[in-house]
């Protein structure tokens, strides 16, 4: 072994000073690491796999594939030099990333811990079941009281077990309306199509925000649950800024002998952490993704309640039969196999969740996002409800009559990344009037409150450009884009202002892996 120690670097260094081309040999790249990465025709010897056909399954990414390799590293490029502000997106961590791209990727486990329909999920099961408990810990929960599925694919899927698990077919939901700031699988449809499937199977009725002040208006949720009776009312939200009334949700329900569902996917972090208020006391059910504020990998977490539901009047208990009905909606009713590395990557970000440095982290989400709606107010915006009590603002560009669409071109062509969205009492979903931020993943790479006061003149300056582009080329979106690409006044202002923004972005801190 030692012999070949000294060896192996000689024929490494000798293999990096042949010519490119010489003697048939060719390197695929000059980035050798070890022997194994080298691929030479010719020479198997060199090879790892002693096969000589087909593709290396020791070779890393760059050699194996670098196609893939390139774009790859061009989107962490992007990512590291530009200003990554959809309020649904975060850097996850180095470690959460290795679980993802571990052995447990290779392994499918349908079934629950101790119940597997496979053999070899000894380590499985232990994984699975450090993930629960670690979910019950992060969120201060009694396992007597609650129990939590973590294998739903994402936040999407969540929601549909818990419909399909606790709501019969056709049964009634409600949920706040996409334009308002809920979500798709909160039922949305519109006059013309029953557009999520959660509309499909179930029978969805939406309440709404006041589009003067921006905040829900849980009287007319009151109201018009007492009329639709629904079986379940969904306590959750994608773009709205401020606190949710939990208690008030479980009155409205309690009325109708109807379930609290909340889900937390934006704001899992925040409510982790304790700078946003808990759901669990108010509700019988959350769901959550595990990658937004969370950090964690891509997946989805149901939480439900065991125990008693109710006391009878001559003291006769009903138990909540909810664990059931949960696990067997998720699998075998929607899902196979689950995920297992997203379920070892998330049990990483719950353990990271955990620590007194998450709760700084979400603090100063917090503080950079009120930052942010502060300075932009400052330069003149309107933000949503004039503020936010979480990750987000929500800016209104009806002021300065711009759509979210022309802002969020600008806003790409400008390395920041964001999302248009509809403001409150905006007719159409698909032109909306604003565009939607967050600060998760900024404070991620360590920016604070003086940087957010920097983005939001970056932010400023990028609007002032749509306004002036849209002088000139009219209200279509497709004529505004074409001058934007296309002028070379306009083509001028928007590098310049991008090489100011990757100028800023770049230098901070980027969780994760160097190159991709
Ligand atoms: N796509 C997410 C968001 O941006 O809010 C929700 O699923």
């Amino acid at each position: 072994m030692v012999g070949m120690a000294r060896i192996i670097p000689r024929i490494h260094a000798l293999i990096l000073d042949l010519p490119f081309h010489a003697s048939g040999v060719k390197l695929v790249t000059n980035r050798v690491t070890t022997l194994r990465d080298v691929r030479l025709p010719g020479l198997t010897l060199l090879r790892t796999m002693a096969s000589s056909e087909g593709p290396n399954l020791q070779a890393t990414l760059d050699l194996e594939d670098p196609e893939l390799y390139e774009l790859l590293t061009k989107e962490k490029s992007r990512q590291k030099k530009g200003l990554e502000m959809i309020a649904s997106e975060n850097f996850t961590s180095k470690a959460v990333l290795q679980a993802l791209s571990s052995c447990l990727h290779n392994k499918y486990s349908e079934g629950y811990p101790g119940a597997r329909y496979y053999g070899g999920n000894e380590y499985v099961d232990q994984v699975e079941l450090l993930c629960q408990k670690r979910a019950l810990e992060t969120f201060g929960l009694n396992p007597e009281e609650w129990g939590v599925n973590v294998q739903p694919y994402s936040g999407s899927p969540a929601n549909f077990a818990v419909y399909t698990g606790v709501v019969e077919p056709h049964g009634r939901i409600m949920g706040l309306d996409l334009p308002d700031g809920g979500h798709l699988t909160h039922g949305f449809m519109t006059a013309q199509k029953r557009v999520s499937a959660t509309s499909i199977f179930f029978e969805s009725m939406p309440y709404k925000v006041n589009p003067e002040t921006g905040l829900i208006d849980y009287d007319k949720l009151a109201e018009t649950a007492r009329l639709f009776k629904p079986k379940l009312i969904i306590a959750g939200i994608t773009c709205y800024s401020r606190h949710l009334d939990y208690a008030r949700f479980r009155e409205i329900a309690n009325e109708l002998g109807a379930y609290v569902m909340a889900d937390i996917s934006h704001v899992s972090g925040l409510v982790a952490a304790g700078v946003s208020p808990s759901p669990f006391k108010h509700c019988d059910l959350v769901t959550t993704t595990t990658h937004k504020t969370l950090r964690g990998a891509r997946g989805g977490m149901i939480f439900y309640r065991k125990g008693v539901r109710s006391v009878g009047k001559a003291g006769e208990k009903v138990y909540y039969d909810l664990e059931k009905r949960i696990n067997e909606a998720v699998f075998p009713g929607l899902q196979g196999g689950p995920h297992d590395n997203a379920i070892a990557g998330i049990a990483v970000a719950l353990k990271q969740a955990q620590s007194p440095f998450f709760k700084t982290y979400q603090e100063q989400v917090v503080k950079n996002a009120q930052q942010l709606g502060k300075s932009v107010m400052d330069l003149g915006y309107k933000v949503v409800t004039g503020g936010t009590d979480n990750h987000m603002i929500l800016l209104d560009l009806r002021p300065q009559k711009l759509t979210g669409s022309k802002a969020e071109k600008v806003m790409e062509a400008v390395s920041i990344a964001c999302n248009k969205n509809t403001v409150p009492g905006d007719k159409s979903a698909m032109n909306p009037s604003g565009i939607r931020l967050g600060t998760p993943a900024l404070s991620s790479r360590g920016m604070k409150e003086a940087d957010m006061k920097t983005v939001a003149n970056f932010i400023h300056r990028a609007i002032t450009l749509a306004c002036e582009i849209q002088g000139k080329s009219g209200p279509k979106l497709v004529d505004f884009v074409k001058l934007m690409k296309e002028d070379d006044a306009f083509k001028g202002l928007v590098a310049a202002l991008k090489q100011d923004i990757e100028n800023f972005s770049e230098p901070f801190f980027m969780p994760g892996f160097e190159e991709m």
